[in-house]
């Protein structure tokens, strides 16, 4: 038996749970901790919500809140989120509990005794209006590396660099709009860079970490780690414990690892335990592939400055998109899960999440293949082997299981099957791959499905000989193997096919899987498990999700007249035009533009074959830098809508006229 310290990313308690939080991390989370339970080992689960950094105290300067109030209402969202989908947490806890600050604290001091934290002065930006500093999300501006606008202080949204607020161009205060100043502040910074070596050694001996971990860290390794900044200039969060360091917090994700411990620690004060006995048998954190690095390096990092225990493994889930278009809930592109578990049960989509692709991979969630699941693979594969099983039992054998007649081969497989299931479905789960194991179960339910009908017990039932007896017998016990092994995915509706079975539910571990029934144990009233979702369920579903979609049209920036004018737009005739080999965009065409003929290769194949381009009156920019598109030269542009690829053409105009 071990103890297995569990833990999920703690949620920033400033928004609710949507689907792509429960994909990545507290389903799968919630899954292991639910089969290593009923494996007897001794599980704490624990969670807690993030409720420091700028993001939470800059929502509330602009709600005239306290950063407090806007944390408490979005932890109590969360738990209710977290509650509906029934993630079985230990302990669910807030880095804003007296105990986190201390635990935080100390921790702090610890490394700073240490010396592994050091002081430093550096340029910071400064609102003289606000009379503060800008750490983070405080400032906005352009983004140095690819000039995407509102990029914030600690990151560039565009292309997702990490960024210091000095680096900005034009940048802004949040609050006020106003230029800030540069200024020296000190800082403290934590000595990453020396342990480069201890974290390499850990990441290429860790044969626990999964390889999507290892590939981020080593990507960041071979950059050289350099010294992390852990202090801030702000108000709102933990005080560094410094009499010298006043107005200096400790930076968010310096302490929000600690609420792994913290939550913890609460926990086990109530239940009179210790948890350093499960931190120090294993330790697995559940995560979101964007924070792989600070998991993968700043908190190990943390812990051997400290001294203490790394974990055993980090498993990060990969991101969902919805409808085929990335998440956005500033664009309200996003499925909450309050809503969801409004019209359907939290077990569909725990099934529908997990069934749908590997942890490790990125997937889409769709409402039509969340239908095509539940229908097909829950009520057409699973729930109808159930029912009939049951509802047989109920009408041919007075509701008791069957006394079975001698095994013929097709039997002996079968019960076989049955038999290895649970075992196979652990070394899955055991190897975080809670989708093979999902796909495993969902498979023999199949096989159960061809066998009854392949038996045909309401013909045998009539025969008198004891075919259909056996038959029932061994789908009764695939019905419970099934329903026990389903329980760490679908802790709801496996608690039903129990009380059908007449079996408590409570007494189920996970080696009790593959023991059958006794002969004679009479079962309950059938009733379905699951129904299937109607169309128009489905279609309300993706109406409301549509309607409410905020688009946001980027308009460009405002130019002169004379940046305008500075393109050399023609009318041209197209006189040659033919395919490019190998694509299927591109098309190679012979313009001419009056004083000349020029050779441009245009993507508008998709829409366009070349006799439809011959002697069209186009639009090109004639003065374009010029550029080779496989290994074609292409001397202008001919203008055309972007997405329906529709030229722009100016019939009766003449060749070489300019557009001004
Ligand atoms: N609060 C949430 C995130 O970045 C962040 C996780 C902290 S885990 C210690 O996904
Ligand atoms: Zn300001």
């Amino acid at each position: 038996m071990s103890k297995i310290f569990i833990s999920c990313a703690l949620p920033y308690a400033n928004g609710p749970c949507h689907l792509g939080h429960l994909r990545s991390t507290y389903i799968p989370a919630d899954i292991y901790a639910r089969y290593n339970r009923m494996k007897g080992n001794e599980v704490l689960l624990v969670c807690a919500t993030d409720e420091h950094g700028t993001p939470i105290a800059v929502r509330a300067e602009q709600e005239g809140k306290e950063p407090k109030e806007i944390a408490e209402r979005y932890h109590k969202m969360i738990k209710k989120d977290l509650e509906s989908c029934n993630i079985s947490l230990d302990s669910f806890t807030r880095t804003t509990d007296p105990i986190h600050y201390k635990m935080a604290q100390d921790f702090f001091l610890n490394l700073y005794e240490k010396g592994y934290i050091y002081e430093k002065s550096m340029e910071q930006l400064y609102c003289s209006n606000c009379e503060r500093f800008l750490p983070d999300r405080y400032v906005e501006g352009i983004c140095p590396y690819c000039g995407g606008k509102g990029a914030r202080g600690d990151h560039c949204e565009t292309c997702g660099r990490h960024l210091e607020p000095v680096q900005l161009v034009e940048p802004s205060c949040l609050i006020c709009k106003s230029k800030p100043e540069v200024k020296e502040s000190k800082q403290y910074f934590f000595k990453l860079s020396e342990f480069q070596d201890d974290l390499e050694e850990w990441i290429e001996s860790n044969d626990k970490l999964p390889a999507n971990v290892k590939n981020y860290a080593r990507q960041w390794l071979k950059e050289g780690l350099r010294d992390w900044i852990l202090t801030r200039d702000m108000e709102w969060g933990i005080p560094v414990p410094l009499k010298e360091a006043e107005g200096k917090i400790i930076y968010v994700w310096g302490e929000a690892f600690l609420g792994y411990i913290s939550s913890a620690a609460q926990w086990a004060h109530k239940q009179n335990k210790s948890w350093r006995d499960y931190w120090n048998d294993r330790a697995i954190h559940f995560i979101g592939k964007d924070i792989i690095y600070h998991h993968s390096i700043f908190w190990p990092a943390l812990l051997m400055a400290y001294g203490c225990k790394l974990p055993y493994t980090i498993i990060a889930g990969s991101y969902l998109s919805l409808e085929g278009r990335k998440m956005s809930t500033s664009k309200n592109w996003v499925i909450w899960v309050s809503d969801f578990v409004q019209n359907f049960d939290s077990d569909l989509l725990r099934y529908y999440l997990v069934a749908n692709a590997p942890l490790n991979r990125d997937t889409d969630f769709s409402w039509d293949d969340f239908q095509r699941r539940v229908n097909d693979e829950l009520a057409d594969v699973l729930g109808n082997f159930l029912h009939r099983t049951f509802t047989f039992t109920k009408r041919f054998f007075e509701g008791r299981i069957p006394e079975p007649g001698a095994f013929d081969e097709f039997d002996k497989d079968f019960e076989k099957r049955i038999k290895q299931l649970p075992d196979v479905v652990s070394d899955h789960i055991e190897h975080f791959k809670f989708r093979e194991g999902l796909i495993e179960i969902i498979k023999l339910a199949k096989f159960g499905n061809k066998y009854f009908n392949d038996k045909e017990p309401w013909k045998t039932v009539k025969s008198g000989s004891k075919e259909a007896a056996t038959c029932l017998y061994l789908c009764n016990q695939l019905s419970k193997t099934l329903a026990v092994v389903l329980m760490p995915y679908l802790p709801v509706k496996t608690q039903e096919i129990f009380k059908i079975l007449n079996l408590n539910a409570e007494e189920m571990v996970w080696d009790s899987a593959s023991e059958f029934i006794p002969i004679n144990h009479e079962i309950a009233k059938a009733k379905p498990i699951f129904s299937k979702i109607d169309d128009s369920v489905i279609e309300d579903q993706k109406k409301k999700l549509y309607e409410n979609v905020e688009e946001e049209v980027e308009m460009k920036d405002i130019i002169s007249i004379d940046d305008f004018a500075k393109m050399d737009l023609r009318v041209g005739s197209v006189v040659g035009a033919e395919k490019v080999k190998d694509s299927k965009n591109l098309l190679k065409l012979m313009v001419d533009i009056g004083a000349k003929k020029i050779q441009v290769v245009a993507g508008v194949a998709k829409k366009y074959s070349p006799e439809d381009m011959l002697n069209r009156r186009v639009i090109v920019l004639v003065n374009l830098e010029p550029a080779k598109l496989f290994g074609i030269k292409s001397e202008g542009m001919i203008l055309a809508t972007d997405d329906n690829m529709s030229l722009l053409t100016a019939e009766g105009a003449d060749i070489g006229e300019q557009i001004k």
